[in-house]
């Protein structure tokens, strides 16, 4: 980054393809400004008892609650008008909520204290420090939720967070801020700064620990960079989940939960259902009844109230998607529902594509497509069905649909992937609150960011080991 003024950075319009916003990154000197200054109030933040810092994130919740039409306004612009976005606000303050209510208890989990079985006079206790300053960098298709998913319980463990969101979708970052402003305390710990990845590598070299959401590839880079510094770091990154369907499931139910699983938000979820493997028995009959409830969906264009799928949030998606289905096409695969992508009014659209006779050396079984896309394979038996499921190197999470969910779980026990989905399809996100889960393969690494896991990784435990007696003379030995 430099540091004279930071140039502009055009943000495209994913509904009129026109560069119709513009943010300014921070310069180094201003964000290393920012830093000093963020430490600083941490200090107090980090030393303040949990109920005073619950006592604030609850006062900005309830500001959020108040301002939400205005940060859903403006993330609606950054993802085309994607229903996520009539929702994001609310999961926040959902979220502040639930960790208002177990911050606390989550803490006390790791806090120990006794006396040493070795040594009966060593008695000890411990206290838990935060890391003083979290850097938390978000990727584009899920703007808001997806950057302030990790700095929530970073805030409530003591910290001070700076957070990066992807410079693909900063419209919200303003309003977002506005309701930050309103609560002082938290505007002294909690702050917001637009930029692409320059600005993302500044940011890992100014903090304490790092959460990063986004690409496989970037993540790499942001893991050698913490490397170098001996600083923890969260990696939230990309998948390829499948989906395995028994001779015993029910169509119906199986085609609903992967038609949702595999389009909702246009298929740009990292969770989103991109394999599906359906025993042999039952693969023409659920092809067909997917291709039906697939051909019933619509684009939100040119009204962006009706309809199910918006644009691609990010431009050069679309001609990723268009190339794995190219790919497929070229390699064998049949084409059953959709097509490619098309530019509607500026913006670039995809109705569900459902494609059959696929096989795992097309580039859309293998790579992270990140489209409404459903290619499907058939597969003869249970031992079929795990290897070819586990043949990945992502996984994050992944869905069985059985005539039961105790036959679907017991088929779960052997996918490689954080979080299963039983009897549905891409669950994912549920979990945030009390399970958490952890990535398998490049999915992640660096611990879980749901449930009590979520909020520890964000201390570090030290310990005092008091001697209630003499201290041993050397002579003595240890
Ligand atoms: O990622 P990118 P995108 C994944 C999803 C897909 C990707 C989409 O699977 O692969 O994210 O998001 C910044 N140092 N997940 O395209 O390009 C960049 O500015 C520091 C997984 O945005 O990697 C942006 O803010 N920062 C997830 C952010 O990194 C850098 C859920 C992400 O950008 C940087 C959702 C660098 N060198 C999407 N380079 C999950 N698993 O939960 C870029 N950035």
């Amino acid at each position: 980054m430099s540091s004279s003024a930071a140039s502009p950075i055009s943000v495209r319009n994913p509904r009129t393809g026109e560069a119709d916003y513009e943010i300014t990154p921070p310069t180094a000197t201003e964000l290393h400004a920012l830093t000093v200054r963020l430490r600083e109030n941490q200090r107090a933040w980090g030393t303040a008892p949990m109920e005073h810092r619950v006592e604030v994130l609850s006062q900005w919740a309830d500001q959020l609650e108040k301002s939400a039409t205005s940060v859903i306004e403006a993330e609606s612009v950054d993802m085309g008008h994607a229903p996520l976005a009539q929702m994001s606000p609310l999961f926040v303050v959902m979220l502040v909520r639930r960790w208002c209510e177990r911050a606390e208890s989550a803490m006390d989990e790791l806090m120990r204290e006794g006396q040493s079985e070795l040594m009966p006079n060593i008695e000890y206790s411990t206290q838990l420090v935060p890391y003083p300053l979290v850097g938390v960098i978000g990727p584009w298709n899920g703007p808001l939720g997806l950057s302030i998913l990790d700095a929530i319980p970073a805030l409530f463990a003591g910290c001070a967070v700076v957070v990066k969101p992807s410079e693909v979708t900063p419209r919200f970052v303003e309003p977002l801020m506005a309701t930050i402003a309103e609560v002082p305390e938290l505007a002294g710990v909690l702050q917001y700064v637009v930029g692409d990845g320059r600005t993302g590598q500044a940011i890992v070299e100014e903090v304490d620990a790092v959460c990063f959401t986004g690409s496989v590839r970037n993540g790499r880079k942001v893991a050698e960079a913490c490397a170098r510094r001996l600083i923890p770091v969260f990696l939230e990154l990309g998948g390829k989940d499948p989906v395995i369907i028994t001779a015993s499931a029910d169509v119906e139910m199986a085609a609903t939960a992967v038609l949702r699983g595999s389009v909702f938000n246009t298929g740009q979820g990292c969770s989103s259902a991109e394999r599906i493997y359906v025993h042999e028995n039952l693969h023409d009959a659920f092809v067909e009844r997917l291709v039906t409830m697939a051909q019933e969906v619509r684009l939100n264009h040119p009204d962006p109230q009706e309809g199910n799928l918006s644009p691609f949030i990010f431009e050069p998606q679309a001609a990723i998607v268009d190339a794995h289905i190219d790919d497929a096409l070229a390699k064998g695969a049949t084409l059953r529902s959709g097509g490619r992508s098309e530019r509607l009014g500026g913006g670039l659209y995809m109705l569900p594509v459902v494609l059959t006779d696929v096989t795992h050396d097309m580039e859309i079984m293998r790579h992270e497509t990140f489209g409404p896309i459903m290619p499907i394979m058939r597969f003869r038996d249970d031992e079929e069905a795990l290897r070819l499921a586990n043949d990945t190197e992502f996984g994050l999470s992944a869905s069985v649909i059985a005539g039961t969910a105790e036959e679907a779980k017991a088929l779960a026990r052997h996918l490689d992937a954080g979080e299963i989905a039983i009897q549905d399809v891409c669950l994912t996100m549920i979990g945030v609150f009390d399970g958490g889960s952890d990535s398998f393969g490049c999915s992640g690494l660096g611990g879980v960011r749901g449930g009590s896991a979520g909020i520890h990784r964000f201390v570090r435990r030290k310990a005092f080991l008091t001697n209630t007696a003499e201290p041993s003379p050397l002579a003595a030995g240890f």
